[in-house]
């Protein structure tokens, strides 16, 4: 059986497991820490999760263990085959898994009561150590504040623009969840895998977050429990094979926040800081932390881009008429990682999103 070493309060871990437990592969759970050196070994960086598989073979990154999975197990799929929506199905994931990740940490980390909540549950669950709990706590609490909010880019000057991200995807979730029972079809695809990283563990089950989502989308919260219930049902999964106007909303949100992001992460690569600041909606964020995981991220966005055949790409561009659309298919920002240039995630060795892993 496939080992998956991660956390049940861990964003990617419960995307993963929603993935796993649709997709019928048994897996068992189980805490990276005991396996921090043998990890370190065979996938070159300790992050949650990581799969052993029972080939002996190991995967990190969810993004390309779902792409490897999905050519191991074909049925259902989770790739619209319409190649249009397939496309837009990876943009919105990576803009789950990516974008949405900076609130989930700041409701998480800088709300007291889920500081406090989540705490607990890291130093009695998940991290083990030899050290007393309160001790743990207390060094779990600085590192996390310290590293993944302020050391994100959240501010006072930046927070109200970080948790109108959190609000506005709830928003646009809701006006796609009014039109179907997932995103994209009656059958969840890799974009509602990619929401279930920040919706069902952090922004669905932290006290802060999770009452603001039962109170300004019960849509939402109800989908949450449909990805963690759902199974392949007989007839396969049905996509939409055109992108509706419900997803606009949506669109335009990704283009200016996370397409954004990744340009501006993209340009501070190339050059070489190590921070870089970016004006997202308006809001100026400065000293951000640069991405080469997130430099790869939008080479493989372009890659999948540059495989659309003509009239598929003119209807994507005119899906994204916004001006940050353009680092899709304009090759003016260097996107050049040198991040597994051969190919082998997410069988190859692991890169944290930050440089040594918490932005320092
Ligand atoms: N791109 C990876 C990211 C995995 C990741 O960053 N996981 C987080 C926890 S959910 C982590 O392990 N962070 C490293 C840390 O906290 O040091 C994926 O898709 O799996």
């Amino acid at each position: 059986m496939m080992k998956v070493y991660g956390a049940k309060v861990s964003y990617y871990t419960g995307k993963l497991e929603a993935y796993l437990r649709y997709k019928g592969v048994p897996y068992q759970s189980l805490s990276p820490y005991p396996h921090e050196s043998e990890i370190r070994k065979n996938v070159g960086a300790l992050q949650m999760p990581i799969v052993e598989r029972a080939d002996g073979r190991w995967m990190s990154d969810t993004t390309p263990i779902i792409l490897q999975l999905e050519r191991e197990h074909s049925t259902p799929t989770v790739l619209p085959p319409t190649r249009t929506v397939r496309f837009i199905a990876l943009l919105m994931e990576d803009y789950a898994d990516e974008w949405l990740w900076r609130p989930a940490m700041h409701y998480r980390w800088s709300h007291r009561r889920d500081r406090e909540l989540l705490s607990r549950i890291i130093a009695e669950d998940v991290v083990s150590v030899p050290l007393p709990r309160f001790l743990i706590r207390r060094i779990v609490k600085l590192r996390q504040l310290r590293g993944f909010v302020k050391g994100d880019g959240v501010r006072a000057s930046t927070r109200k623009h970080v948790e109108a991200g959190y609000v506005a995807a709830l928003d646009n979730m809701s006006e796609m969840l009014a039109e179907r029972p997932y995103l994209l079809g009656d059958a969840p695809s890799i974009a509602d895998f990619g929401f279930m990283g920040p919706m069902f563990r952090h922004f669905g089950q932290d006290p802060t977050p999770s009452e603001i989502m039962r109170e300004r989308a019960p849509a939402v919260y109800a989908w949450v429990a449909r990805m963690w219930n759902v199974r392949a049902s007989l007839g396969g999964p049905n996509f939409v094979k055109e992108i509706s106007p419900g997803a606009s909303p949506m669109l335009k949100e990704i283009c200016e926040t996370h397409l954004g992001q990744l340009a501006a992460n993209a340009i501070a690569y190339s050059l070489g800081p190590r921070r870089f600041d970016m004006k997202i909606q308006e809001c100026d964020y400065s000293r951000m932390p640069v991405s080469r995981y997130r430099v790869a991220c939008l080479e493989r966005l372009r890659e999948a881009f540059v495989e659309l055949a003509d009239a598929d790409q003119r209807m994507v561009r005119a899906l994204l008429p916004y001006p940050e659309a353009s680092i899709l298919w304009s090759s003016e920002i260097p996107a050049s990682s040198g991040y597994d240039p051969e190919r082998l995630a997410p069988f190859g060795k692991a890169v944290n999103v930050y440089a040594m892993g918490v932005p320092r």
